[in-house]
């Protein structure tokens, strides 16, 4: 039976929260999603456009209708086409693989899966006048998102839902952001380009991918290092003979100019004499079976036991190893396997009724309940030790499995791709739909994890992936060599020009990300945030933008595949890097904004030397013949920036008789140092 709710609440002008029926709000668990508890509430108006009825026989449901025309899109991270109109799936953090004769695992998913690694309960919805509204079920229990008709939420327990509405798409997206949290500013070195592999071992091979990357000249900032560091995979150990001396290659790494980034896991190995593990029993850190006894799984390193993240006392035991860890020098982590996953048997998932004990204002709680915060509450431990551990720098975190507000502690990734044209198709949507569920910072495995990309898909990847917000190369153990070189001298060009445009775009990216920081926008934009009310734009998803001026145009991916849409209006063609799209398809097609001014630096084979050196502001006026765009600069580390130590130029262009000048129209704040000379290029 249908019910409408009860006491709806206005929290402010443009957010609604409902509650079912018959349910009282503070019998509800506390939210996950949202920083701060909802304020107090007053009555939703008649005029509230949308509202959902609640079903309270059965499973708990929660519906709302859609006017005709209404395009839905978020739901977190998902396969397939960016619209999710007809598509149903959950909020489940899930490991979906499946295990080859041979024994290899290889992710298993698409388009029609129900839920991948994270979980976001969370839909934006654009009618078709071009207003928008979004609608977050706030619970941490696994929850159906059913968009076949209007979008329907259905969950085992009761749960509110909040209603966001706004006249663009743009606006609910910076209110959710504001509810859930923005990402902090990433250390600028975090955007450059990646290079990992499962796993580069032993320490001589990482010394010698970094000679590599400089003797060829090919841009690069950071070298991950994965699970085969490890002694046995135990966690906060090191293996004595593939890496004795942890703090010599990341001393060697620095040498070079690479940062690293290594892996954490949270399976525990059971091992008498393992001091992590003695200690986790010791101070009762691991999740507890329904009986009371730790909980077991069978994981990467054999029968392991899981920290229990809810406990203030075992974040801090984490956090305390893991500032131990970076006594050795890594510059970032990267938590993994935490939705959390145990390898076997296959599909295997922690047990409903496992008990997390909680502490603070966390209250004790089942699996059920926890299971979807398990790792951004895993990102919380490692983004809070690596802020304590280190004041004035920013923590790098990458987190495999997330939850709506993940942002908050961590970057992420789209988890174990195939190397597969299907999947290198799905970058795109995933990035745009991970930014519209709150997510700026994310990107694929280039190339594609599992399995060995043939030389085409490498190069279509690796010149889409540079375009990114995160850009990292990955692939899984046993497969083929996955550098920008290992495709032969023809791929490899393509590899270094790619990463050079990234190199010269990074004062634009940097400027976004900051803009990401302070509204929650993403940095990689649908193209129909250009003009939400053309309908030819709302299910374009090879394109995409870069916040609002550098529309990004792919190849197409085969005739199977329709042309771009692209937004009304000039948007001009250029080029960074000596590239030519039309002989090289690898490379997509980069236009300005008719009124945009592009800030582009000098490129280089580090973020150090691409964030130095003169600027050239390409410029491509509007029919007035004016033009407007903004660089934000500061100090690329530490937190200075938030006490005013940085700058926010606007540049602003006229012409005149056919004479273009530009000007700096505004500066906002105190970053020391003269602003960097710069030549205009009109287009
Ligand atoms: O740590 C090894 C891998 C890692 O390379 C990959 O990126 C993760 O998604 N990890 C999964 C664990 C191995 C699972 C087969």
């Amino acid at each position: 039976m249908a019910q409408s709710h009860q006491e709806p609440g206005l929290v402010a002008d443009d957010v609604a929260r409902f509650v079912p029926q018959d349910v009282d709000p503070a019998s509800l668990p506390r939210s996950f999603a949202l920083v701060e508890p909802m304020p107090a509430q007053a009555p939703v108006p008649g005029t509230w456009r949308s509202t959902p009825e609640f079903e309270t026989d059965g499973p708990w449901a929660a519906t709302l209708a859609v006017e005709a025309g209404t395009s839905l899109y978020g739901t977190g991270e998902v396969a397939g086409p960016l619209l999710r109109n007809g598509f149903v799936t959950e909020a489940w953090a899930t490991q979906p693989f499946r295990i080859e004769a041979d024994g290899t695992p290889v992710p298993n998913y698409d388009e029609r899966s129900k839920s991948l690694y994270q979980a976001h309960p969370w839909v934006l919805a654009v009618r078709r006048d071009g207003t928008a509204f979004g609608v977050l079920a706030d619970t941490t229990y696994r929850l159906e998102i059913d968009l076949r008709a209007g979008v329907r939420f259905s969950c085992e327990t009761p749960f509110p839902v909040l209603v966001i509405e706004g006249a663009r798409p743009q606006d609910v997206v910076r209110r959710l952001a504001e509810l859930t949290g923005r990402i902090e500013l990433p250390p600028r070195w975090s955007l450059g380009y990646h290079q990992c592999r499962f796993s580069y071992h032993p320490d001589s091979r990482v010394r010698a991918l970094a000679d590599e990357f400089r003797a060829r000249k090919i841009p690069c900032d950071v070298i991950w290092i994965d699970i085969h560091y490890m002694d046995a995979y135990k966690v906060f150990t090191f293996d004595p003979e593939g890496f004795p001396n942890p703090r010599a290659t990341n001393d060697q790494l620095h040498e070079r100019g690479f940062r690293s980034v290594w892996i954490l896991d949270p399976a525990i190995k059971v091992e008498p004499g393992y001091l992590v593990y003695e200690e986790g029993v010791a101070e009762r850190h691991f999740l507890l079976d329904a009986e009371g006894r730790e909980h077991r799984e069978w994981t990467w390193p054999g029968d392991a036991a899981f920290p229990d993240y809810t406990r203030p006392e075992t974040r801090a035991w984490w956090a305390r190893h893991t500032a131990e860890l970076l006594e050795h020098e890594m510059d970032g982590l990267w938590v993994d396997l935490n939705e959390p996953s145990p390898i076997l048997p296959l599909g295997a998932e922690l047990p409903d009724d496992v008990q997390h004990r909680g502490g603070g204002d966390i209250a004790p709680g089942s699996h059920a309940q926890y299971h979807n915060v398990y790792g951004l509450l895993m990102s919380k431990a490692t983004n809070d030790a690596m802020r304590a551990a280190r004041p004035d720098r920013r923590p790098f975190v990458l987190t495999r499995s997330s939850f709506i507000g993940g942002q908050r502690y961590a970057a992420t990734w789209t988890g174990d791709n195939v190397s597969s044209f299907e999947h290198f198709g799905w970058s795109v949507p995933m990035v745009l739909n991970l930014g519209l569920s709150g997510q700026p910072n994310s990107g694929p495995d280039i190339g594609g994890f599992a399995g060995t990309p043939t030389p085409e898909l490498f190069a279509r990847w690796i010149g889409l992936g540079a375009l990114l917000p995160f850009s990292r190369t990955h692939s899984a153990l046993d497969e083929g060599d996955q550098e920008p070189w290992s495709f032969g001298p023809e791929v490899e060009a393509i590899a270094r020009t790619a990463l050079e445009r990234r190199y010269r775009l990074l004062p634009y990216l940097y400027t976004l990300f900051r803009e990401a920081a302070v509204t929650g926008l993403p940095v990689a934009r649908p193209v129909f945030f250009a003009d939400p009310v053309d309908p030819s734009l709302r299910s374009e998803d090879q394109s995409f933008l870069l916040g609002t001026d550098v529309l990004v145009v792919p190849a197409s991916l085969g005739a199977a595949h329709r042309a771009p849409r692209l937004p009304r209006g000039r948007w001009r063609p250029f080029t960074l890097a000596g590239e030519d799209p039309e002989t090289s398809p690898a490379h997509p097609v980069l236009r300005l904004r008719e009124g945009a001014i592009l800030p582009v630096g000098p490129g280089g084979e580090t973020t150090g030397e691409a964030f130095e050196g003169p600027l050239t502001l390409l410029v491509s006026l509007d029919a007035a013949g004016r033009a407007e765009g903004r660089l934000y600069e500061d100090a690329g580390d530490g937190f200075g920036h938030l006490e005013g130590g940085y700058r926010l130029t606007t540049f602003a262009a006229t012409s005149e008789e056919g004479r273009v000048r530009v000007d700096v129209a505004a500066v906002e704040g105190r970053y020391p140092g003269k602003l960097r000379g710069f030549d205009v290029v009109v287009l």
